[in-house]
């Protein structure tokens, strides 16, 4: 405990000080989004934040991020250190008004171009207030400072110096532990999450290195990573496509500047048939695009049809090019900085401001152009791809108006496999997609008839990650989901029109069942990704053990409620453990009971909040790469249960 905060110390700043870091212990959700894993590691997005700042204003190239043996955090950074001096608002050193002082963060440097979207840059303060023990040290002109807090932020140690060092260096260190009273779901953090953002933000900011190291499995174990990239966006576009094969060789790079906001636009073509465009804001993904992506999204299709007439690939007779035709097979980052951002949106993350679409399109517009009146192979490459959508888009539509004639698309009598259930209450309604006629069975049994549906599937549905939309809807299955579905698919997707409130895959607890369901999330992914994103997609989460004794029947999901189970019998107890094997063994009182019943049941929601990484898992299962599936799989082979991405 501090002797420098007994009582007769407090003057009026530190109660109201203690009283916004008491807000914020209240009420963390609204400061972090959440308790959870993702609001764990939102912490460390925070202090990181400041530190690219600090490289964003050009005073810093290296972060180094730990995590230490204990599960805290140190960030690390060269810039030139939180300023130490007496801060005269507050009164108190800035540093210590920068980690006590609620949005502190982003108010004090003027200009740059400051991360400040959304859920982002509420700044350090928040950190130490959810932390057990937060310290800072910083190093500047020789001298190293150090402060330190505990208990979220209501003991102090203050500001001192605690040595010196010879040189030029300066720069910021924080140290923080969360406070597990705060984050009761879990402490631990989890690489894969921290390594992905952070080799992004190396994409996104070129000449950064950012390094991340795990000490947690001891000196001679531990993992070290760095990302540094030199061709920035660049590098990030031709890693999207590592799994997947390029349509042409050059990635197209543009970027340019007008009244401050910086565009920049990197892209190349594979030879799949889905486009993928990813957006940032000041580092930030605009999950939900924005004037940015709208102004390039536009001078792309502009410029193709305009180059494919003035070559006369196009011809007056032709089906004119839209957008979508343009932007099959595309993988495409866009990156924005811009010192004033609007963000808006259901999840803040959409670009408001009006006047980036004018700059956005007329940046890339001219850039683009000169890289196809540069590249005529290339350019026809593009065109020619751009060309063979439009045809397959103009087919499907014609095999969609086919099928509708004969009842496969829309509601009619006939209900293909589908049992429905009764209520007519979207809300309620739930529908079971069942891997199988043997558990087609016990399911619609067990269901609840009134609210639940059953639709089953044979085996292995049709890849859809290597076929177009009009090959597609020739398969059985996928037209009868559609049809269950009833939002349509493709340009007349509708999602008011849903039928059921969650859509639920249930498959067996094996390989075999975690392979149909990533061959399904892969078909929503492509075609549904509003269902996926507005969270009406689950995976039902079947018992993998019964355990018997006397007339008790225990069902639990894994290995480890197993051990917790039998650890807790009596010694006297005699029992019984079958492994399931599948859906169609079970009675339809059992599916019912583990794995349907809403009382009783443990659904897994199926989250796509990181759609990035969530596409790389379905190329390396799906594409045609042999290899990196072997590794995916080889890797994962133990974790089938988590292959939900
Ligand atoms: C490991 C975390 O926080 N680095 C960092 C933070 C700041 C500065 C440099 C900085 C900013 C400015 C001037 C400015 C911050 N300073 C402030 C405040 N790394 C980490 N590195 N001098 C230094 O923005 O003008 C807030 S963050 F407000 F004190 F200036």
């Amino acid at each position: 405990m501090n002797e420098n905060m007994n009582e007769s110390t407090y003057n009026d700043n530190d109660i109201k000080v203690l009283k916004g870091l008491e807000a914020v212990r209240k009420r963390p959700g609204m400061y972090i989004g959440s308790t959870s894993s993702r609001g764990l590691h939102h912490l460390v997005w925070e202090i990181v934040d400041n530190s690219i700042d600090e490289a964003l204003a050009g005073y810093s190239d290296i972060i180094k991020v730990f995590i230490n043996k204990d599960n805290s955090i140190t960030v690390i950074d060269n810039g030139r250190g939180i300023p130490t001096g007496i801060h005269p608002k507050t009164g108190v050193s800035t540093i210590e008004t920068v980690f006590t002082v609620l949005h502190a963060g982003g108010k004090f440097g003027g200009g740059g171009y400051k991360v400040s979207g959304g859920l982002h840059g509420v700044g350090a303060s928040v950190v130490n207030a959810l932390s057990s023990f937060l310290e800072i040290k910083v190093y500047q002109n020789g001298s190293i400072y150090s402060m330190s807090f505990k208990n979220g932020g209501k003991d102090i140690e203050k500001l001192k110096v605690i040595g010196e060092y010879e040189g030029e260096k300066s720069g910021t260190e924080v140290t923080f532990r969360p406070d597990p009273e705060i984050f009761t779901e879990t402490t631990e953090f989890d690489y894969d999450i921290l390594r992905t953002r952070l080799r992004e933000l190396a994409f996104l900011n070129k000449g950064l290195k950012i390094i991340l190291t795990d000490e947690r499995r001891g000196e001679d174990k531990k993992v070290q990573e760095e990302f540094m990239y030199e061709g920035g966006i660049k590098e990030y576009v031709k890693m999207l496509n590592k799994n997947k094969t390029p349509l042409t060789k050059e990635i197209v790079d543009v970027e340019g500047e007008i009244d401050e906001v910086i565009i920049e636009v990197a892209l190349q073509y594979n030879k799949s048939y889905s486009g993928l465009i990813y957006s940032f804001v000041n580092n930030i993904n605009t999950h939900e695009g924005g004037t940015h992506e709208d102004g390039v999204k536009q001078a792309l299709t502009k410029e193709i049809k305009r180059y494919a007439k003035d070559k006369k690939i196009l011809k007056e007779k032709d089906e004119p090019l839209i957008g979508d035709d343009v932007r099959e097979g595309l993988a495409m980052i866009i990156s924005c900085k811009h010192p004033n951002p609007q963000f808006e949106g259901q999840t803040k993350t959409k670009l408001g401001n009006s006047e980036v679409k004018k700059i956005a399109s007329s940046i890339f517009s001219e850039g683009f152009r000169k890289f196809l009146l540069e590249n005529p192979n290339e350019a026809k490459i593009i065109v020619e791809k751009a060309m063979a959508a439009s045809k397959a888009r103009i087919a499907a539509k014609k095999a969609r108006e086919l099928t509708r004639r004969k009842g496969g698309l829309e509601l009619t009598t006939q209900w293909g496999k589908l049992t429905d259930c009764s209520s007519k209450d979207v809300k309620e309604s739930e529908l079971f997609i069942v891997e199988g006629n043997s558990a087609a069975g016990p399911a619609k049994q067990g269901r609840d008839s009134r609210i639940q549906a059953v639709l089953p599937i044979r085996g292995k549905i049709i890849n859809v990650e290597k076929s177009r939309l009009d090959k597609i809807l020739a398969n059985e299955e996928i037209r009868s989901l559609i049809t269950a579905f009833g939002t349509g698919v493709g340009e007349e997707f509708d999602i008011e029109k849903l039928r059921y409130n969650k859509i639920i895959i249930m498959t067996d607890a094996d390989v075999d069942g975690a392979h149909i369901r990533t061959l399904l999330l892969t078909f929503f992914y492509r075609y549904f990704e509003p269902l996926v994103e507005n969270g009406h997609i689950y995976a039902a989460q079947p018992p993998l053990f019964k355990i018997s004794h006397g007339k008790t029947n225990k069902y639990v999901l894994d290995q480890e409620e197993l051990d917790e189970y039998v650890n807790n019998l009596s010694e006297k107890t005699k029992y019984d453990i079958s492994r399931m094997k599948g859906l169609g063994e079970m009675d339809p009182i059992e599916l019912k009971e583990t794995t349907m019943d809403i009382k009783t049941r443990n659904l897994l929601k199926i989250e796509l909040d990181d759609a990035i990484l969530a596409d790389e898992t379905f190329q390396i299962l799906m594409g045609e790469d042999v290899a990196p599936r072997r590794k995916f799989i080889e890797d994962n082979a133990l974790n089938v249960r988590n292959l939900d991405v």
